[in-house]
């Protein structure tokens, strides 16, 4: 358990960021504005006002961020493509990208990038949002477009990113851009991010048959609380929104029996077409994992949110009296537990239960709350808990799992979403007043990772 881990030749040792997280420059060749750019103006949606005008200016700061992560010994790159900035003037508004992949071929990084990271042109939002079918389509285009330009150079493309936090932070809980409140919308908008995922597939897909597809979903590992019923019915709950209700339909071609069941009162009834478009054959599947959630159902309780700094309103479309109680284990600057053997879970898991598929770590880290002390972060949490997940991964390899690749979260220090700058996920410290960067202890060590391609005795 904490003897070497050597990983397989070929593994992708990576780092993730996302466009609106990272880029700023939101005003910068005709990129037209995105429900990000409105929801952080919404009087108390973001903590402080923050917003990601700036953010860490990685749009002007890419070819020090490249020569960065080449310092890192990384191996890939996971960006996000902006649609907002490819909706703006023809083909224009993807040269950055183009700069960008140029930029990590030539440091022997292979781009990763993802075509949905929550930054919806705000006019297609206005005209209906996910919870429009038409959306889809358009993603579709979108797609084709950046394929078109990227995709002689780009193997592997993620479509959507996290569709369970784009649909039920977005538009039940309201935490996220665009904050409406609607479950019965925030169904929609789920079955549409995976239609759109599929109809992207098929479209990148004519153009390039070669190329590798897939996309990135947040799981959890979940447990009952306790063998109670009530406790065990909970977390089928959370397991069906959370992880089944996009495994099955992207995988297996269809929802899950019992989450239909659950949701029937909202009138939810996805065509059986939609189901074939989304089940299109995908090479890769990106796993984001944070957590585990611990689940107990009290129907008397209020329903429980712990999405943003706010959450008021329950992301648990169908289930609001689900909570989440404390097991003591540790948690990191954002409140969330620790467990690193909910990953190998969900790795096996998926090896298990599902059609055989490439798998890759697509997010991974621990956010913050942090400050040099003498020009350095020391950050011996965030070393900690990436060593157990990488422990984890290495356990699940060892397991016959084909885990091809392991992406942190995060490269650098940047926007995270609701709770502004106050919390920092990166490997490199981002003074904000004047946009340094600064490896973290994490980042050397991470170095160190590569290097040997996996990890020593554990200290
Ligand atoms: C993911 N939740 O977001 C995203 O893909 C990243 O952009 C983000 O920075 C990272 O994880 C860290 O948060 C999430 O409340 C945001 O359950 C919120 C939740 C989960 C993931």
């Amino acid at each position: 358990m904490s003897g070497r881990a050597d990983f397989p030749d070929g593994f992708r040792w990576g780092a993730a960021t996302a466009a609106y997280q990272v880029e700023g420059a939101t005003d910068a060749g005709g990129r037209v504005p995105s429900i990000w750019d409105t929801f952080v103006r919404r009087p108390g949606a973001v903590l402080n006002g923050d917003t990601g005008d700036v953010a860490v200016d990685h749009f002007h700061r890419f070819r020090e961020d490249v020569g960065i992560m080449g310092d890192l010994g990384l191996t890939a790159y996971r960006f996000s493509v902006a649609w907002p900035r490819a909706h703006a003037s023809g083909e224009g508004g993807l040269a950055f990208y183009d700069r960008l992949v140029d930029a990590l071929l030539d440091a022997g990084i292979e781009p990763w990038p993802t075509l949905y990271h929550w930054d919806l042109p705000q006019e297609l939002e206005d005209a209906g949002g996910w919870p429009s079918r038409d959306t889809a389509l358009r993603f579709a285009d979108f797609a084709a477009r950046a394929h078109q330009v990227l995709g002689d150079r780009v193997t592997n493309w993620l479509t959507v990113n996290e569709p369970w936090c784009a649909a039920f932070l977005g538009y039940a809980s309201g935490d996220h851009a665009p904050g409406r409140r609607d479950p019965g919308d925030a169904l929609l908008a789920a079955h549409h991010l995976m239609v759109g995922h599929g109809l992207a597939v098929q479209a990148m897909r004519a153009q390039r048959p070669g190329n590798r597809f897939g996309a990135a979903v947040n799981l959890y590992a979940v447990s009952p609380a306790s063998d109670s019923e009530a406790d065990v019915d909970a977390a089928r709950r959370v397991d069906g929104l959370q992880n089944r209700f996009f495994l099955d339909p992207l995988l297996l071609g269809r929802y899950p029996e019992d989450v239909l069941a659950d949701l029937e009162r909202f009138g939810f009834a996805p065509p059986d077409a939609d189901l074939a478009v989304i089940n299109q054959p995908i090479e890769h599947l990106g796993i984001n994992y944070y957590s585990r959630h611990t689940v107990s159902g009290d129907p008397d309780s209020a329903p429980q949110a712990a999405s943003s700094p706010f959450a008021e309103h329950s992301p648990w479309v169908g289930s609001d009296h689900v909570r989440f109680p404390s097991t003591g284990r540790p948690v990191t600057g954002m409140g969330w537990e620790i467990d690193p053997s909910g990953l190998t879970e969900v790795l096996v898991r998926l090896h298990r239960e599902y059609p055989a598929v490439d798998l890759c770590v697509t997010e991974n880290g621990a956010g913050y709350q942090e400050e040099p002390s003498n020009g350095t972060v020391h950050d011996p949490e965030r070393i900690g808990y990436l060593d157990g997940h990488l422990r984890a991964c290495h356990d699940a390899i060892t397991a016959g799992v084909p885990l091809r690749g392991y992406f942190t979260w995060s490269l650098l220090d940047n926007f995270e979403w609701a709770w502004g700058y106050s919390r920092r996920f990166g490997l490199v410290h981002v003074d904000y007043a004047t946009l340094r960067r600064a490896p973290k202890d994490s980042a050397r060590w991470y170095a160190e990772v590569i290097r040997r391609g996996g990890l020593g005795d554990r200290g």
